[in-house]
């Protein structure tokens, strides 16, 4: 079956990366963790959530363990800035995703991002691919050269 237009972007980019990541439609939503969990028959911890805030209008982008909050006022104070949790808007003006399907690559515009290190705990995560129906799964140290991100703690 043909991915949607979304994936197939997403698709795309991770091919300039040749790590041999592969697209799946699914018919289950994978819009929450828990969802995309339940759907590939993972546990929480290896799905990586991707969740955007601004900060004085720049967006930023945290890729989170799915059994991880993010904790804001820590992360703030390490990063030195102060972090506004985005709403749906700005989230698609920004990554060119809706919430639920935000993937760690093939954003609209450049988002600085940074990695939750509990996802390198596992050496296997999935990710959303566009759409609250579609995933890709990738060796957790692969998220680095992916994203350019910087590793944190997030919790
Ligand atoms: N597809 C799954 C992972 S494979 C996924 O996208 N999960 S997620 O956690 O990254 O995306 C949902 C997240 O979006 C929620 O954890 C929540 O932090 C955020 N979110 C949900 N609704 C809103 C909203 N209305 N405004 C801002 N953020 C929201």
């Amino acid at each position: 079956m043909e991915l949607s237009k979304k994936s197939q972007l997403v698709q795309q980019v991770l091919e300039q990366h040749h790590l041999s990541l592969e697209v799946v439609e699914l018919d289950a939503s994978t819009r929450t963790a828990q969802e995309a969990a339940d759907a590939v028959s993972c546990e929480i911890g290896q799905i990586c959530k991707s969740l955007v805030f601004r900060s004085a209008g720049t967006p930023l982008l945290f890729l989170v363990s799915g059994k991880n909050q993010l904790n804001v006022p820590k992360v703030s104070t390490l990063l030195g800035f102060p972090l506004e949790k985005a709403d749906a808007a700005f989230t698609r003006e920004k990554t060119g995703f809706a919430i639920g399907g935000i993937p760690p690559v093939a954003h609209a515009t450049p988002i600085a991002t940074y990695i939750d290190k509990t996802l390198l705990e596992y050496p296997l995560i999935w990710a959303a691919a566009g759409t609250p129906h579609s995933v890709f799964k990738l060796e957790s140290s692969h998220l680095l050269s992916l994203t350019g991100g910087q590793v944190i703690d997030v919790t």
